[in-house]
């Protein structure tokens, strides 16, 4: 039976929530503890965001799940147990849907639903959805998560290809039956790296057509053991406390300061082998203090991957073509992978150096480069994402005096702290740009935004105040620090979606807060503690 669509009038709501991945479940679960009436919206059929959409074959997260999971309940943390040290996708999506039900969320989000646009307008946000609605609120929060557009590969005849065309970011539900079928994969970041050894496993040939190899390291992936599990469950809020003042928003020793290149080649190369064997995404990379700021000690863990690579793949030509050169290891995300480079090893699979002969066209059959066509009956697209703005810039969102966010954004985005924007008073963003963000583990960062946010507003409401606004003054001064932190490594170097480098015409700017989560959030509370100083409170 049609329902009438509640009017603006008629919906006095107190927050519009876009998204309901991790952060959109968690912010409307946070808002509602402390009495507000809240609306999420999301274009999926269900919950799950990121975890929602990624089905593709081999698709896991890269952080352990024990650490890749909320900290706000306790009882979740007892209750749900999680059979994998890397969760794939049907158990985080799982996971999430468990979460919905239990803390009965689904009662106030709206599926199948996109945000297309919001004005701020008289204290209020209107906001107006694909299916015609318009609701009033409050507050705007954008949990839509920082890769969730899709990028396609800039290439022409997509339309034209006959066969099935998939984005690994779009996968169909039902699977993707590449058995006795001929299949090409356009893209090698993680979700190629995860993707290519289950697609090379069913199918009778595979084509990978690759731009640039990445750095990839082992996952050691395998089922987590009772007794693991028992020990965890014992010290979660040890371990939760840890992650949230660590680097990466992952509970690690503390780094020793020591430099790369004052050691002995042979200690270096332990130390490497030590991190390359425990199968954590930072390990490697937390080695030795001067990786991700000199470029002579960056050399000797690239080139210790690069021998890894030699060890496993058994054609020295695709072991070369396959080894990431021409930028510093860790300034594009890396991958974890299980039985990646050893697939290279299987007569039916071949690898395609789109630097040696770039891509010309799809035609009805097939992928053409400047050497010649490869006939195929799947194409795969694991080309990634318009990361961190995409999703933001996507509605068309107003703010004071009608300035769009796209016009304040123009020369790449603009925040205070990651969360506001100077123009834009009552909207928040979670994990956005100028935050730790894709640096760190998601989850924490999310939880502790959807937190802060949460207080700001008890504090408002506390103070009867009907606005917060980023100064414009704050926001410059946080966006140069951001620039500051980033410039002062060797992370701008690399053509990475960090700094929108895989979007043709995108600013280049680096998105990401490289001072730590711990130290982030110090930062956050201590703005908090004084009373929101690089904010206007009306
Ligand atoms: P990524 O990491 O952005 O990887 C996309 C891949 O697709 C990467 O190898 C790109 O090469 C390649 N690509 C993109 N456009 C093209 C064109 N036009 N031609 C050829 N190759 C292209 O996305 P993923 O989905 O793998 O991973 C996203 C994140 O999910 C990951 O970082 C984790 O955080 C989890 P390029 O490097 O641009 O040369």
């Amino acid at each position: 039976m049609p329902t009438a669509a509640p009017t603006a009038a008629a919906d006095p709501l107190d927050a519009v929530v876009v998204g309901a991945g991790f952060a959109g479940l968690y912010q409307l679960h946070r808002l509602r503890g402390q009495g507000l009436r809240v609306r999420v919206f999301d274009a999926a059929e269900d919950v799950g965001g990121t975890w929602y959409w990624n089905r593709y074959p081999g698709c896991r997260c890269d952080v352990e799940s024990v650490d890749y999971s909320y900290s706000f309940s306790p009882e979740l943390d007892q209750e749900w147990t999680w059979t994998e040290r890397y969760a794939a996708q049907p158990e985080i999506l799982a996971y999430l849907r468990h979460v919905a039900d239990r803390f009965d969320l689904r009662r106030d989000i709206t599926f199948s639903t996109s945000v297309t646009a919001a004005s701020f307008a008289e204290d209020r946000w209107t906001v107006t959805t694909d299916g015609g609605e318009t609701v009033s609120a409050r507050f705007l929060i954008m949990a839509t998560g920082c890769l969730s557009v899709l990028k396609p590969p800039e290439v022409d005849g997509l339309d034209r290809f006959a066969g099935p065309v998939h984005h690994t970011g779009r996968w169909p539900h039902e699977g993707v039956d590449v058995s006795g079928r001929r299949v090409a994969v356009i893209g090698t970041g993680s979700s190629g790296v995860q993707s290519i050894p289950l697609l090379a496993a069913d199918a009778a040939r595979l084509t990978v057509f690759q731009r640039t190899p990445s750095y990839v390291l082992p996952a050691h992936n395998r089922p987590l053991t009772s007794e693991e599990i028992a020990d965890r469950k014992a010290n979660y809020p040890e371990h939760r406390a840890a992650a949230r003042t660590s680097g990466f928003g992952i509970p690690r020793a503390p780094a020793t300061g020591e430099r790369a290149l004052e050691v002995s080649p042979a200690q270096r190369r332990a130390r490497y082998q030590g991190a390359y064997d425990e199968g954590v995404l930072i390990a490697l990379g937390g080695t030795f203090a001067d990786l991700r700021l000199d470029q002579a000690a960056n050399d000797t863990v690239a080139e210790f991957i690069r021998g890894k690579i030699r060890d496993r793949v058994a054609d020295p030509e695709t072991a070369e073509a396959l080894s990431p050169r021409g930028y510093p290891f860790g300034t594009k995300r890396h991958a974890l992978d299980t039985g990646y480079f050893e697939t290279y090893n299987s007569e039916h699979v071949e690898l395609v150096d789109l630097r040696q002969t770039p891509l010309v066209e799809v035609t009805g059959t097939g992928v053409r480069t400047t050497e010649r066509l490869y006939e195929v009956d799947v194409l795969v697209l694991a080309t990634g994402f318009d990361a961190m703005t995409g999703a933001l810039l996507a509605p068309d969102i107003r703010g004071r005096d009608g300035r769009t966010l796209r016009e304040a954004w123009a020369d790449g985005p603009r925040t205070h702290l990651g969360l506001a924007v100077a123009g834009f008073p009552n909207l928040f963003v979670i994990t956005g740009p100028g935050s730790p963000s894709v640096l760190s583990n998601m989850v924490v960062s999310i939880e502790q935004h959807a937190d802060w946010i949460a207080d700001a507003i008890a504090e408002l409401d506390r103070r009867g105040l009907p606005t917060i606004e980023a100064t414009p003054e704050a926001e410059a001064e946080w966006v140069a620090h951001v620039a500051e932190l980033a410039d002062h490594t060797l992370l701008p170097k690399a053509d990475s979606w960090y700094i929108g480098a895989n979007v043709p015409g995108k600013p280049r700017v680096f998105m990401a807060y490289l001072g730590g989560v711990g130290p982030y959030r110090q930062r956050c509370d201590a703005e908090a503690e004084a009373g929101y100083p690089g904010f206007r409170l009306g």
